[in-house]
């Protein structure tokens, strides 16, 4: 396996955990119940630890409207994949044990358990930070009933840096405090239904129609981030999508088209109103008197 970065995270998890997600409140895609987000025990009758996965997909494309992540083959489809390979080679040595795979998709905290495998640190723009890949990682989690030895956090921070919060195009990040998801630019590109004038305005600040990099655009530690090593991420990424690229396809064919990236699954009306948006914003910046 290409992966070098696994770890294991004790469970339960530590009190503070609790406290973050009550300081953060509900956020968008995970139940609003704080014990269901602590519950690993729940989802595998018998669990002992997590073990956790990074899957690098750095460095992004210089030039690009779709954020790094969503460029690339969906994350979700390649590490459940070696998730799966990797619970298949257990079971084969421990046939008792369970297993529960996830990459985005539980209620559990992702960068919480990475951070307590001792992947990277959380950063003040609230990213798993590893020291060789940056923050361009995702993170997959294959809770078990097999007893690991646990890892332990690494004490790295951002000290004094504080370039994500003074770049983020909404002002969602606070020093020490939680993210406001509400006015994050990564959240509002995935928003349905109707956008206040302050919403529109966040979108147009940077060129994404999909997802924001921001924050880790301009961190020090994805400077000089690794590229990824996965062989799925190689080829196939998207630089650019225009309107051309799918505003006649029928939702059937743009699933077909465009259903193994991850930008697809909110479909493609709200890329198309992303898209105007853009628009609408060059047309003004064109449309002002010269001086
Ligand atoms: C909801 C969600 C979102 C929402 C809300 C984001 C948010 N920050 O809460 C939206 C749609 C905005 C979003 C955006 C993005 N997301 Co998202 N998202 C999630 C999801 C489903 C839950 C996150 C969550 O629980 N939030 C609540 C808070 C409390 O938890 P947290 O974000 O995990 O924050 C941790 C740290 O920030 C820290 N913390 C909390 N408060 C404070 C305060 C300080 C001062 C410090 C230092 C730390 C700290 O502790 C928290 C405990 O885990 C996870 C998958 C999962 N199940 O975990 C993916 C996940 C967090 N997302 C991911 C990604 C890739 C992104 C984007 C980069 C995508 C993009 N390019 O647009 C952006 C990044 C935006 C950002 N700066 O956070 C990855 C993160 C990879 C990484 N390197 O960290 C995850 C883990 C998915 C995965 N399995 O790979 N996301």
């Amino acid at each position: 396996m290409s992966l070098e970065y696994i770890g294991i995270c004790a469970l339960p998890f530590s009190p503070d955990l609790k406290h973050i997600l009550q300081q953060s409140g509900p956020v968008p895609l995970c139940p609003d119940d704080t014990n269901m987000r602590l519950n690993a025990e729940a989802l595998l009758p018998g669990v002992r630890c997590a073990i956790v996965i990074l899957f690098p997909y750095g460095p992004p494309a210089a030039k690009s409207n779709i954020a790094a992540y969503a460029q690339l083959a969906d994350y979700h489809i390649i590490s459940r994949r070696y998730l799966s390979i990797l619970e298949k080679f257990l079971s084969s040595l421990c046939p008792a044990a369970s297993f529960y795979a996830a990459a985005d998709t539980s209620p559990l905290c992702d960068r919480w358990m990475a951070y307590a495998a001792g992947l990277g640190f959380l950063g003040k723009n609230h990213c798993l930070i590893n020291s060789k890949y940056g923050s361009w990682i995702t993170i997959g989690t294959l809770l078990t009933t097999l007893d690991l030895p646990p890892d332990h956090p690494v004490s790295q921070q951002c000290g004094n840096c504080s370039a994500c919060l003074k770049a983020c195009p909404g002002q969602a990040l606070k020093d020490g405090g939680p993210m406001q998801f509400t006015k994050c630019k990564s959240w509002l590109t995935q928003k349905k239904g109707i956008l206040s004038e302050a919403e529109t305005g966040i979108i147009q600040r940077t060129p994404l129609i999909f997802g924001c990099d921001v924050c880790q655009q301009v961190c020090p530690w994805n400077q000089s981030a690794a590229p990824s090593p996965l062989p799925e991420y190689k080829n196939g990424r998207i630089q650019n999508l225009a309107r051309q690229d799918f505003e006649l396809l029928s939702n059937k064919n743009f699933r077909i088209k465009f259903g193994n990236y991850p930008f697809s699954w909110r479909g493609k009306n709200i890329l198309l109103r992303n898209l105007d948006l853009q628009t609408q914003k060059d047309k003004k910046s064109s449309d002002q008197p010269m001086d």
